[in-house]
């Protein structure tokens, strides 16, 4: 880069940091919110990756490069496509205010094209290695796309967050090329000024993963003076400086900086810095490589000279950089007074006329920006996969199946499919086999991006590793499952190539990754994920392997639609029409329910179910009206009324239940019958869709000051106002608010301590599951009434 170019980046970046204080500083202090909760925002934060960032967008990134940017540098961001024309002035003073900038760059909130969401630190961060991934399947499937970089902005404190490792030692992401990592490396953290030096160890740990690291620690100014005779000392004093030791520079200025610089040096450094002004002193030691354009860019070009691993760049900087709060150990949350913005509005040669001004489009500064808008502008992509999945794939039992078993074979149909197989691709952290994904394994192989020799020869399960496999296995992480699926769920976008992403876990272990499950469902991500085995039918393994709460976590997670089937059709049926919607399929017209947008949790077990009363329900009701019911959420197992003639005057309840249970639901509405009590038997396959029609009803009638009707989809299943007693191998709690939707007492069973290890019969006892406590639940649920 020519001098000339330097200044005029310079210029820009100037420029991106006075708008980001600024766009802070407005949302702080120009808008009454009249709630008295804070506003907020980070101006150290984000000064300190402008120089980064100015030198990215002005200088290095291509359109088909895909950044995330750290969460509290969204002002930057911002500030930046401001610049480059993509994001409309009136949006700047609504930084944290309703329908304008979120406090955190969101691909689905924000008003310009975020390629990432942050805001949970590490899962950012490790987004864009994911993508990268994606983008390697898809280049081995599909044909190569046009080149991508996939880059993480993220702060040094993010290094903290164990997911960041996980990611970075999965083999699955390893030798990925268009990879590059930036560190903000402020060495300060939210609370505190990072303790010692750990450059070392991340290094260390970087390059035991593969890494290729690149540190961008000296300015020019230090680097001239380490060219000096003796500098070779400075540099070693200031490289042994602890980070507490040098950040307390930052606040300090003359005689008593010149000190505290000294202090604890050995002998002659007092003299090398003699010659320094009290007044260059403080430039010349604080002058960090990450605000140094050029060796920005100079990094930049390192990272893209490797193309056998991904890099990453250990930028040294300056929180709070340019700003009166810079180095200062509080300043993550801290905001410059009005006099301080005055002060820099006034260095900027701005008034507050032309303070949100863009660019000169005439001058040098404003010339580059249009060109660079130009070079980075993208083509639309489209997300529709544009096949049809079919309704069911007719998966027939004869025996009894668990629903686990009967997931697998559908994959495997699926698989089969002339339009649709190839776009499926599974993943799963080190439990593909015992979760049943097998049949689909020895169909479509591993994927690997190079051919891999196989050493063993197993019949059962033939672990063939090719760039044409389609499940992508992963080590035990979880968060890498469901950051993969988010980043798979979004190849469309990412990488110009809709997938159908289907991932299986441990359903207990889908707590361990639930951070990672919201932040792909929070970016617009769509996929099948299958939580199985699951509750404590999974009974021999004991209290760490039942989950309990997943029903509960799964029906309130925003974004994703939550299932549990009992019987074959019934999964065949709803796995359908999730890959359906997900390839952009309608909605079911069924349910005549808004269409889902969002992820599919299938929660399962390993428990064998005898199929027949299904049958019995299929034989009632005839094919299509089922399968409508069992999509929208809920049918008639049995109707007590039709199975039970003579129990037409009889006093009747109604048996809710989903899942593993139903055997014992089903022999307690026989021990009812003969007590002389009508059960229906209602199997409920999604209570998420179920409780979302009675919201949508409900809040109608809230919205609108009516009576709210009862949704359709409950009212072809329940009867209205007939006590109910809900039973499910989950939290009691999921389903107990059925009795309200439908006007009638509950009684809720379910699981709410911790299992234990034995058969199926012995934790359903412990826990009220087996038929005689349904019975006894049901008596109550009409005693109540
Ligand atoms: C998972 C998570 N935990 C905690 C926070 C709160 N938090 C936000 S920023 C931050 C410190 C970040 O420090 P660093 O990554 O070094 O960023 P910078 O210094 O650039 O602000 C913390 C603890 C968060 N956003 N996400
Ligand atoms: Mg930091």
């Amino acid at each position: 880069m020519t001098q000339h170019d330097l200044d005029v980046l310079d210029e820009i970046q100037r420029r991106v940091l006075w708008l980001a204080t600024r766009i802070v500083d407005a949302a702080n202090h120009d808008r009454a919110t009249g709630d008295g909760v804070k506003v907020g925002g980070h101006q150290a934060s984000s000064a300190s990756l402008v120089t980064a960032m100015t030198a990215l967008w002005f200088a290095h990134l291509d359109a088909e490069d895909r950044v995330a940017v750290k969460p509290h540098a969204s002002p930057v961001f911002h500030a930046i496509q401001y610049l480059l024309g993509n994001l409309d002035r009136s949006y700047l003073p609504r930084l944290r205010a309703r329908g304008g900038l979120q406090s955190y760059p969101s691909r689905t909130k924000d008003p310009d094209e975020v390629d990432f969401s942050t805001g949970s630190v590490g899962l950012g961060a490790a987004a864009p290695l994911f993508a990268a991934a994606t983008r390697r399947y898809v280049d081995a499937h599909f044909g190569a796309r046009p080149h991508s970089r996939f880059v993480a902005l993220i702060g040094d404190a993010e290094l903290d967050e164990g997911n960041i490792w996980e990611a970075v030692a999965d083999p699955a992401t390893t030798g990925l090329g268009n990879v590059m990592w930036l560190v903000d490396f402020n060495r300060q953290s939210l609370d505190r000024v990072v303790p010692g030096i750990r450059i070392n160890q991340w290094r260390g740990q970087f390059e035991a993963a593969g890494w290729h690291v690149v540190e961008v620690k000296y300015g020019r100014r230090l680097a001239e003076a380490y060219a000096r005779p003796g500098g070779e000392a400075l540099r070693d004093w200031i490289d042994a400086m602890p980070n507490e030791q040098y950040q307390s520079l930052f606040g300090l200025t003359g005689p008593a900086l010149r000190k505290q610089f000294l202090d604890g040096a050995p002998a002659g450094i007092a003299d090398l810095i003699e010659s320094v002004s009290d007044e260059d002193l403080g430039p010349l030691v604080t002058d960090l490589g990450g605000h140094d354009l050029q060796a920005m860019l100079d990094a930049y070009a390192q990272c893209d000279a490797v193309t056998d691993r991904p890099s990453v760049v250990f930028a040294y900087t300056v929180k709070g950089w340019g700003l009166p709060i810079a180095g200062n150990p509080r300043n993550h949350s801290a905001l410059l007074s009005t006099e301080q913005v005055d002060a820099l509005r006034a260095a900027q040669g701005l008034t507050s006329e032309t303070e949100w001004d863009r660019l000169d489009p005439a001058s040098p500064a404003g010339i580059r920006a249009g060109a660079r808008r130009e070079a980075l502008s993208r083509a639309p992509r489209e997300r529709a996969l544009g096949v049809t999945v079919p309704e069911s794939t007719g998966v027939r039992a004869t025996k009894p199946i668990s629903t686990q078993e009967v997931f697998g074979r559908v994959l495997v149909d699926l698989a089969r499919d002339r339009e649709v197989g190839r776009y499926l691709v599974t993943t799963a952290p080190d439990v593909a086999t015992s979760t049943n994904l097998a049949g689909f394994i020895n169909k479509t192989g591993v994927f690997a991006p190079t051919e891999q020799r196989s050493w063993t020869e197993d019949r059962m399960l033939r672990w063939t590793e090719s760039p044409a496999g389609q499940h992508i296995e992963l080590g035990i992480s979880e968060m890498n499952l469901f950051l993969l699926l988010g980043q798979l769920g979004l190849s469309w976008d990412l990488s110009g190539q809709p997938l159908l992403p289907v991932g299986t876990v441990y359903d207990p272990f889908v707590l361990r990754g639930l951070d990672a499950f919201l932040y792909g469902t929070y970016s617009g991500s769509r996929f099948v994920v299958a939580g199985t085995p699951s509750g404590i039918t999974l009974a021999p393994e004991g209290g760490a392997h039942q989950s309990t709460i997943t029903a509960s976590v799964g029906l309130e997670l925003p974004g994703v639609t939550f299932v549990e089937p009992a019987y074959a059709a019934t999964l065949d049926w709803l796995l359908c029409d999730a890959l359906g919607q997900i390839a952009g399929g309608s909605a079911p017209a069924a349910t005549a329910a808004p269409a889902e947008d969002g992820a599919y949790y299938f929660r399962l077990s390993t428990r064998p179910l005898d199929q027949a009363p299904f049958e019995a329900a299929r034989a009632r009701l005839g094919d299509a009206v089922l399968r409508r019911q069992v999509v929208a959420g809920a049918y008639r197992l049995v109707d007590a009324h039709q199975a039970y003639p003579h129990l037409v005057d009889a006093p009747v309840v109604q048996l809710a239940a989903s899942g593993a249970v139903l055997p014992e639901v089903l022999a307690a509405a026989a021990e009812l019958a003969d007590e002389g009590i009508a059960a229906h038997v209602v199997d409920v396959t999604s209570l998420d869709r179920l409780y979302r029609a009675w919201q949508r009803t409900l809040r109608q009638g809230v919205r609108t000051a009516t009576v709210p009707s009862v949704p359709g989809a409950l009212r072809s299943a329940f009867a209205d106002r007939v006590p109910v007693v809900t039973v499910h191998d989950a939290a009691s709690h999921a389903m107990a608010w059925l009795g309200s939707a439908v006007g009638a007492p509950a009684v809720p069973l379910g699981v709410d301590e911790f299992g234990q290890s034995g058969s199926v019969a012995d934790l359903y006892e412990l826990h009220d599951l087996l038929p005689g406590s349904i019975v006894n639940a049901a008596l109550a649920a009409i005693a109540l009434r």
